[in-house]
């Protein structure tokens, strides 16, 4: 088999827009076909920065929509790591404690790298990382209410705090960050992360790219 270049594909979109789904979707169909050396992912999330240095109600002020709170600088490095076949050492971040945890994950490099994330095509030099850029186009009322179930169901949430937040840092820095992150986009998904054509066609295009890895 002769080693060119993994192909890193990003999908970037608001909180809740369905993004992880779309990305899941896809690495757990591929897996099968594929098998762990062929696919990986990698979520922005495990970026934000560490914040030890802050006690915890100083950490809830941050402002996690913007692109400030994610190491981007650390992901790229990690991405190019990869391009160059070497593994790294993914951060674990822990969204109760607003932190990293003392663990981290080993990710190895594979031909198919799947990255999802809300500002992953706000930095210059992490946007140049991506082979194809996917933008979830979800209505902001729909990724709302997706939110209020996701994060008092999985992320120990009060309606009362996420629609704080949702007032004072998610909607504002989506129509500053992430809606302008459309233009950088190759395919743009409407109908959210359960877009079964969408799904079949980045398949497609991964399969075809993985048949290149092997012949
Ligand atoms: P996704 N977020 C938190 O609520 N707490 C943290 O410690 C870190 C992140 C939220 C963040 C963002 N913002 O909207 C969301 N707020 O996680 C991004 N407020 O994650 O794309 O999975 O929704
Ligand atoms: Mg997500």
């Amino acid at each position: 088999m002769h080693t060119i270049k993994p192909t890193i594909i990003a999908i970037t979109g608001a909180s809740a827009s369905g993004k992880t789904l779309f990305a899941q979707t896809i690495f757990d169909e591929l897996l099968a076909e594929l098998g762990a050396q062929g696919i990986t992912i990698i979520k922005e999330d495990a970026y934000y920065r560490a914040q030890d240095h802050l006690p915890l109600h100083e950490r809830e002020k941050t402002n996690y929509d913007h692109p400030n709170a994610f190491e981007h600088e650390l992901l790229s490095e990690h991405l190019t790591k990869l391009l160059n076949n070497q593994s790294v050492e993914m951060p674990v971040y822990c969204y109760q404690t607003h932190t990293r945890t003392k663990q981290t994950s080993l990710i190895q490099p594979t031909p198919i790298i799947l990255v999802e994330g809300i500002l992953l095509f706000t930095n210059p030099i992490l946007r140049n990382c991506f082979d194809i850029k996917v933008y979830m186009d979800t209505p902001l009322d729909i990724c709302l209410v997706r939110r209020i179930q996701r994060d008092t169901a999985e992320r120990g949430r009060s309606l009362e705090s996420i629609t704080a937040q949702y007032l004072e840092t998610v909607r504002p820095m989506y129509y500053q960050f992430i809606e302008p992150e459309k233009a950088w986009a190759d395919i743009v998904i409407t109908k959210g992360g359960k877009n079964r054509m969408a799904i079949e066609v980045l398949k497609a295009k991964i399969r075809q790219l993985i048949q290149q890895h092997i012949s």
